[in-house]
């Protein structure tokens, strides 16, 4: 695997990593587990021709429930505006925590496509088919008040997970995820990630396309099934991860703990170098 991690450090161009295509989603804006800063710091040290903002970006679940918007997280929003605003073509397929935004589909917030769907041609020409996922989510199917007990559950875990951490950090220790951790223990969290990886490659041969880009259930993944390319951005929220495309087509995933941790200081760097 080429490192993407080089490209933060290169010191030929001292800058903004660029991308043809750069994916995110599951950012859950409006909840303390957000990781906002990490993100404005992704944003800052990245550009791309194209964004795609792969749904959950903002959590009306929770935000209807509990209100919560600190400052960080309207940066974000004004970030991805100004990248529209010049010149990025940034597309938002809305998801189900942020499904209120379906009513505009097909209309245009700002310099932002809102689409249900998208098509993505890669440089080599190959179709990807771009949605959130949980339409083909059994369980966010069959029983939407289970899919909310186990939104209330998550979200307790994540505010243990962001003690663990802070306790961590005074230690001096990595970041380390426990719902992450958890996730990849318990059996029915993997049967029910492979149900869904499995339905969503069966979905993407239905659409007559080579390969799907999705998000939702929170695990970053790029491999072939059955013929088809899965990948899965991940999310903003425990496993900080991205999908990118690179301008010869080579596709990655990017876990923005890992660059952080070899990234030179903010100071280190002139002010001209980093993309506003
Ligand atoms: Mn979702």
């Amino acid at each position: 695997m080429v490192d993407s991690r080089l490209s933060f450090v290169n010191n030929d161009q001292i800058g903004p990593a660029k991308y043809r295509t750069i994916w995110i989603s599951d950012i859950h804006l409006g909840t303390a587990g957000c990781k906002a800063a990490s993100l404005l710091d992704f944003l800052k040290r990245t550009e791309a021709d194209t964004i795609y903002l792969v749904g959950d970006i903002i959590d009306g679940w929770r935000l209807k429930k509990k209100f919560f918007w600190p400052q960080t997280h309207n940066d974000v929003i004004q970030k991805i505006l100004r990248k529209a605003r010049k010149g990025a073509r940034v597309v938002y397929v809305p998801g189900n925590h942020d499904e209120a935004a379906r009513q505009f589909v097909d209309m245009k917030f700002g310099d932002i496509e809102i689409l249900d769907e998208a098509i993505h041609e890669t440089v080599d020409g190959k179709r990807l088919w771009v949605v959130h996922g949980d339409k083909f989510d059994g369980i966010m199917q069959h029983a939407r008040w289970v899919a909310h007990l186990g939104d209330i559950a998550y979200t307790t875990l994540l505010i243990v997970n962001n003690y663990l951490n802070s306790l961590r950090r005074l230690l001096k220790m990595p970041y380390w995820s426990l719902s992450q951790y958890l996730k990849h223990k318990v059996k029915g969290a993997i049967s029910f990630i492979s149900t869904y990886e499995k339905v969503m490659v069966t979905q993407t041969k239905r659409k007559g396309c080579d390969g799907v880009v999705c998000g939702h259930i929170h695990k970053a993944e790029i491999r072939d099934i059955d013929g088809i390319l899965y990948a899965n951005d991940g999310d903003w929220v425990e496993s900080l991860s991205a999908l990118v495309e690179h301008y010869d087509g080579r596709l990655e995933i990017i876990y923005w703990d890992h660059i952080v941790e070899i990234l030179p200081d903010d100071e280190d760097l002139p002010e001209t170098a980093l993309a506003s």
